[in-house]
């Protein structure tokens, strides 16, 4: 049979590699690394070339799925979206729409139509809630950076292709790959620093993939990053290291953070973070020497007790030191196509301000629009005006990622109506009444969104769809399930108008003519939006205006992607603060600081303390169904420093229960020295071992959800992000 070759980018991860699909009639052969992409040049991971494996899986789901009582039956559209018109409409005539709520999950940010069309669906569906992954992810970056530049989505990056010296902190990209860092084979770069005499240094609680290729690991308590990191600003203002090059005009506040960080000298945070007070002023005047240097963080520090001071003082040394906005220092990409989340929001016209509405149960402020996920069970558990009665995920899964999953998990069948539109029957959408599934990553086109706002270049590359579906694409089922939630009938709902409407408000808001371009476009939904995104971007052709701009043809003409070189100074052009300058020491930001000095009085834990990981062939929680990704051996396991398995009497191997106020799990112990004494790890997106899903492989491989033991009430307090690294546990062998 003949092979057909396709050319894609692998939508799993920021790292956006680009693929080689070996195609033999309707079956994928063979994936590999596509040499001569422009971006990746080769790299891959393991997860990349299991595509095939995904979208050939038995257990994804292709069909709509309607709940019979205990039963499942396929069904088809018309009849799946009457079934969500009828029970959503009963919820919101019943109980009012307050009494319906979204959950918008991770894989939302990587997939084609649903990163494109998610914005519609808030704005369309007017619902007054919305959960998402962000409270247990970035929230405490989105914060920082809309309070210190105005845009909670312009998050801005290491760039360590040109950099000579990289603190990395919280942050592991031998498993991850990078994140809020897009940049293929970050691996690679840690050792080519190296290699051009520059440095690299790794803060984590465990001596992680990440660690052993660094010049340095610097073990530190979880959660007491910020404590450190005010300690280097210490130092820099104590040792006359400031110097904000560049920026220098357009920074407020540089002596706030100097009068706030004057309380905390490395002797004061040393035994808290246990981090030697010399190792702290050596890392200061390091960062401070190098011609340039880049600190990064990232997960680790953001689902942490003190996630937005840890995340906002990442950014502040890099300002203090002259390494903001010019190459090898942190920097803000420019994307070929404009992100939908650069789009001016119409909620912050006003200005910025937190705890608008609280929740109803917890009375949790909002925050940027959310209050935190863990809310979400009992907003669902607790009676009263405003209880929660229906439920639609988007692609998530969090009665694995969400704090006190097992709340959730028991909250769910409380629900009157619940909707998921997914590509499988997991431990979540078992709970639902019907399951929409969108498409495998082969069947539907790609060009990455939000991702490329933190690329390490300006960069692009459009796949079509290999494999082109006979069912509607997400883009189509979220316009139809907005257009419900608006009070519509599906009889009603004219998906093509609407997305007209969305189309020609986008062009507006370039300054383009909607009915001037209309004529460009025989199709609608997410490729004709990819097409205004790169006309009107940065190096478009402005349908016209400059001829010799980039429109999506000449991605279509260039399967290998075009590569409009590296990140370029944009801070002047990008800040969007009422004062138009970078705001230092945001007085809502620099409040928090009281509360860390707390911390610095509270001492050590007596018990343990738990973080999470990541492993290089898991991603999050839904792709353990790949079953050659999950050969070798058990991933899921407790790891923790010998000294603590000697003194609790674990051993290596036999399983051991953790217990937290949130809950227990029994799970096999790891002993490594890997993890430095006094803090324990598991990996997050396992708990596989719940009855009713369709998941054969992974069912073999349950692993534990750690989640069981996060309790949902500790959250960051500026963000209400969740802390799920630092919970304070006890380990004792079963
Ligand atoms: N303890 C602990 N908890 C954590 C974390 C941690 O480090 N530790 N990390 C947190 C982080 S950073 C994140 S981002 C969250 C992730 O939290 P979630 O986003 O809730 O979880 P995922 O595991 O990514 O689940 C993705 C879901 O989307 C479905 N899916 C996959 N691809 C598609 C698609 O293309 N279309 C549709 N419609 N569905 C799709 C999958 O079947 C799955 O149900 O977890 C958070 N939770
Ligand atoms: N293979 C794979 N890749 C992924 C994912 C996946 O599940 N699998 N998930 C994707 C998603 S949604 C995200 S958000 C990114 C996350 O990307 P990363 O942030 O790189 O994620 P992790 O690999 O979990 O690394 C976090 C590190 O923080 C450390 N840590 C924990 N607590 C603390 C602390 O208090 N202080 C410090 N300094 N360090 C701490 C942990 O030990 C760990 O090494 O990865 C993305 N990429
Ligand atoms: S690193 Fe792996 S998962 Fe991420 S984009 Fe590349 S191949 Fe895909
Ligand atoms: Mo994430």
């Amino acid at each position: 049979m003949t092979r057909e070759i396709h050319l894609r980018t692998c939508p799993l991860c920021e790292a956006m590699c680009g693929l080689e699909v070996q195609v033999e009639g309707d079956r994928v052969a063979l994936i590999r690394p596509d040499r001569d992409d422009v971006w990746s040049k080769g790299f891959v991971c393991p997860k990349g070339t299991t595509l095939g494996h995904l979208h050939h899986d038995p257990d994804r789901l292709r069909t709509p799925m309607i709940r019979d009582g205990e039963e499942w039956r396929e069904a088809t559209w018309d009849e799946a979206f009457a079934r969500c018109e009828e029970l959503l409409h009963a919820v919101m005539e019943r109980h009012g729409k307050d009494a319906v709520t979204c959950y918008i999950g991770n894989p939302t940010a990587h997939n084609f139509s649903l990163g494109r069309y998610v914005g519609l669906f808030v704005a369309l569906s007017a619902l007054s809630t919305l959960y998402s992954a962000g409270t247990v992810d970035q929230w405490p970056k989105n914060v920082s950076c809309m309070l210190m530049y105005g845009n909670m989505w312009w998050i801005p990056a290491p760039d360590i292709q040109r950099t000579q010296y990289w603190l990395v902190m919280g942050g592991n990209p031998q498993a991850s790959q990078g994140s809020l860092l897009a940049c293929p084979d970050v691996l690679g770069e840690i050792d080519r620093i190296r290699e051009r005499g520059g440095k690299v240094v790794v803060v984590d609680p465990r001596r992680t993939g990440t660690a052993d290729r660094a010049d340095e690991w610097v073990p530190i308590v979880p959660g007491t990053d910020a404590a450190l990191l005010l300690a280097v600003c210490h130092v820099l203002f104590e040792d006359s290291l400031v110097d904000l090059g560049d920026v220098a005009g357009i920074v407020n506040g540089v002596d706030d953070v100097r009068r706030l960080a004057t309380e905390f000298p490395p002797e004061r945070v040393a035994d808290t973070c246990r981090v030697p007070a010399e190792t702290i002023r050596r890392l200061a005047h390091e960062i401070a020497a190098s011609p340039s240097a880049a600190v990064y963080g990232r997960i680790g520090l953001c689902n942490q007790e003190f996630g937005t001071l840890a995340s906002w003082l990442v950014d502040v040394v890099n300002i203090l030191t002259g390494n903001f906005d010019r190459p090898g220092g942190l920097m803000f990409g420019n994307p070929i196509a404009w992100g939908a989340s650069s789009l001016p929001d119409p909620q912050w016209a006003e200005g910025v301000s937190f705890g608008r509405w609280k929740s109803r149960v917890r009375g949790a402020p909002e925050v940027l629009g959310q209050v935190p996920l863990s809310c979400l069970a009992e907003e669902i558990a607790t009676p009263g005006a405003g209880q929660l009665k229906a439920l639609v995920t988007i692609a998530g899964n969090p009665v694995i990622s969400a704090p006190d999953a097992g709340r959730l998990d028991a909250a769910l069948p409380n629900l009157e109506c619940m909707i998921s539109v997914d590509n499988y029957l997991n431990e979540t959408t078992r709970h639902a009444d019907v399951i929409l599934p969108g498409l495998s990553a082969l069947e539907q086109p790609h060009f990455d969104d939000l991702i490329t706002m933190w690329a390490s270049r300006s960069a692009g590359n459009f796949s079509p769809a290999i494999f082109p579906p006979d069912r509607p694409a997400e883009w189509e089922i979220l316009t139809r399930l907005a257009g419900l939630l608006a009070g519509m009938t599906n009889a009603d709902i004219d998906v093509g108008a609407i997305d007209d409407g969305y189309f020609a408000a986008l062009c507006e808001m370039q300054g383009v003519d909607p009915a001037l371009v209309a004529g460009a476009y025989d199709s609608r939904g997410p490729e004709r939006m990819l097409d205004l995104q790169i006309r009107t971007g940065p190096f478009g052709d402005r349908y016209g205006e400059h001829p010799d701009g980039l429109t999506l043809q000449h991605f279509r003409d260039q399967p290998h992607g075009i590569d409009m070189g590296p990140m370029i100074p944009r801070v002047r052009e990008l800040l969007n603060t009422p004062s138009g300058k970078i705001e230092l020491a945001p007085d809502y930001i620099t409040a928090d600081i009281p509360r860390l000095a707390t911390r610095l009085e509270r001492g050590d834990s007596a018990q343990l303390l738990l973080i999470s990981r990541r492993h290089v062939r898991s991603n999050n929680s839904w792709m353990h169904n790949v079953n050659v990704l999950m050969k070798g051996k058990d991933r899921c396991t407790l790891l923790i420093h010998p000294d603590d398995a000697a003194r609790l009497g674990v051993e290596d191997t036999k399983l051991a229960r953790v217990t937290s106020e949130a809950g227990a799990v029994d799970v096999t112990v790891e002993v490594t020295d890997e993890m430095m004494p006094g803090v324990v790890s598991l990996p997050h997106g396992w708990g596989h071992d719940k009855p009713g899903t369709r998941l054969s492989v992974a069912s073999e491989y349950p692993g534990v959800n750690n989640n069981l033991l996060a309790p949902g009430r500790l959250v960051d307090v500026p963000s209400n992000n969740a802390i799920v690294n630092g919970i304070p546990v006890d380990v004792a062998a079963v």
